[in-house]
């Protein structure tokens, strides 16, 4: 999965693909170097993040998913937790919701579950105005495991079918080096529920904690990470560097034909 990020100020990538027609090029570029799904964002959930409008936040992704949708048959996903940005966002071709806020906010959970489109339900604690100063847990992986579990009972009660729920323990949302590096380490716990895994690791803050790298040189971190994490049993990989991170799932599906991660 490729992250397109259409906002001012994401982590990583922010500002490059406010222009739309950069944002759809690099969409494409994306899709031609192996993604199987363009995750498209519009309001940065980066620590420290500032919300933004409805309004805003659908000008930035509609027109968008729109052209990619039309442009090549790649699966768009949508990065939001509004119910509005969902709605519109299925109408303009998304085929997937992906959510840091696991259908929490008003709304969210009947919209997903009227549109009937898979959803992606990420385990985040507090929000990301906050959510790095000092998280705390009791046990970080038995505390995601069942907030997940419950999300996703909460969505099959609410009439989204079992096998279209993604779960995701949300490294960096909400956690520190040593949380994240635990739910790695336990991702096969995860993934034993039965329901898809996705991760997103790509150029997270816990890279530059290990390597002391900027974020523009956490590649080699990064394909690290999703070697373990596909090792560990994720199905699904939310990444930045497309065409570096095919080639290390092409060279784990050739010495393990049956491993895990699909897209
Ligand atoms: C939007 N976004 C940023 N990081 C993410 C992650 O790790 N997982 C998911 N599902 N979404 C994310």
């Amino acid at each position: 999965m490729g992250v397109l990020n259409v906002t001012p100020d994401s982590f990583s990538d922010g500002g490059l693909w406010s222009d739309p027609a950069r944002a759809i090029r690099h969409a494409l570029e994306m899709a031609d170097a192996g993604a199987d799904w363009i995750d498209v964002g519009g309001e940065s959930t980066r620590p420290g993040a500032r919300p933004v409008s409805v309004e805003d936040e659908m000008k930035r992704v509609i027109p968008v998913i729109r052209e990619i949708t039309a442009a090549r048959n790649v699966r768009v996903s949508v990065d939001t937790s509004k119910p509005e940005v969902m709605v519109a966002a299925a109408e303009a071709g998304a085929l997937m919701i992906n959510d840091v806020y696991a259908l929490r906010l008003p709304g969210a959970l009947e919209a997903a579950a009227r549109l009937g489109l898979p959803v992606c339900l990420m385990h985040m604690q507090g929000e990301p105005r906050t959510m790095q100063d000092e998280p705390r847990y009791s046990d970080v992986v038995a505390e995601v495991e069942s907030f997940l579990l419950q999300r996703a009972a909460d969505c099959v009660a609410a009439g989204i079918p079992r096998e279209q729920i993604l779960l995701d323990p949300g490294f960096g949302f909400g956690k520190t080096v040593q949380h994240n590096l635990e739910l790695l380490r336990q991702l096969p716990r995860l993934a034993a529920h039965g329901f898809p895994v996705l991760a997103g690791l790509s150029r997270k803050a816990m890279l530059g904690a290990i390597t002391g790298r900027d974020k523009d040189k956490r590649l080699a971190g990064s394909l690290a990470l999703a070697m373990l994490a596909a090792q560990g049993g994720v199905s699904v990989l939310r990444v930045h560097d497309v065409a570096q991170t095919r080639d290390v799932l092409d060279v784990l599906a050739a010495v393990w034909p049956d491993s895990a991660v699909t897209e």
